[in-house]
């Protein structure tokens, strides 16, 4: 491994138990791939939906690595703008929404304590977002009623009153088991983010380093660092992987504010 991988980025290794030790490699930036498919079918009801997502560089289009956010709420509102009933973007960032019957409807989104991005920039109506900031809102859409229509309706997040999400992925620097008896292994990280936008982390294990990103074990979940009063930051494996096989970790940094996790 040649020594700036930590800038090149690969995923990290550690072979338990023992034998060759806690090797090192370091997780890759993840990019974001165009949400969703677009489907062509003649359905009986319309489904709008797009994605969420954090949009670090302000520039109102989702660009490659720019977290996607779970747990986000939108509502589909009436034509007169009551609220008819909402949902939640998914691990993806992806929500859907069907449409009760004809008529003309608005899009809300209402993340947890992040604002709206410009909406409309760039020429692509997938990467773009959807919302006027000020309103949370959408223009009114008028349904076709012939399609699926879950990828243009999109929100890009922006961080208000100076908090932004984390927005660069975290390091491996090693893997080690707790002592006898062995209940965990614990990870050292070192984590280039802005404290401010970290509240804890999220760690993924597979036993499949060439596995896409979204489909490792999320094996720990919303972890302060263990060792707070120490610089660096250590987070656990609560679970102890089954001895005999080498298992690839990833970890995130996390703001359990709003639900939005850096790049992994
Ligand atoms: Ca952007
Ligand atoms: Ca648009
Ligand atoms: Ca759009
Ligand atoms: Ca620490």
């Amino acid at each position: 491994m040649p020594t700036n991988s930590r800038a090149t980025g690969r995923p990290g290794a550690a072979r338990w138990p023992g034998g060759g030790g806690f090797g090192l490699i370091l997780a890759p930036l993840s990019t974001v791939a165009p949400g969703g498919n677009t489907a062509g079918e003649l359905e009986a009801t319309t489904i709008l939906g797009g994605v969420v997502w954090s949009d670090i560089d302000h520039d109102g289009i989702r660009d490659p690595g720019e977290p996607l956010v779970s747990g986000c709420t939108v509502w589909l509102l009436s034509s007169t703008g009551g609220s008819l009933y909402g949902t939640l973007t998914q691990n993806d960032g992806h929500y859907s929404i069907e449409v009760p019957g004809p008529g003309s409807y608005r899009l809300e989104f209402e993340p947890q304590c992040y604002g709206l991005t410009a909406r409309d920039q760039g020429g692509d109506d997938s990467l773009d977002s959807d919302a006027n900031p000020s309103t949370r809102q959408t223009d009114l859409i008028v349904t076709p009623f012939t399609d699926i229509d879950v990828t243009r309706w999109s929100g890009g997040l922006v961080g208000v009153n100076g908090v932004n999400p984390p927005d660069r992925p975290v390091f491996i620097l090693g893997a080690r088991p707790d002592p006898p008896p062995v209940a965990r292994m614990i990870l050292d990280i070192e984590d280039p983010n802005d404290p401010a936008s970290v509240t804890t982390y999220n760690v993924y294990r597979s036993t499949n380093a060439a596995l896409p990103p979204d489909q490792w074990f999320q094996s720990t979940y919303d972890q302060l660092d263990e060792d707070q009063n120490t610089p660096g930051v250590q987070i656990s494996d609560l679970e102890l992987p089954p001895v005999g096989g080498v298992y690839y970790y990833r970890a995130a940094a996390y703001n359990f504010l709003c639900s939005i996790e850096g790049p992994r």
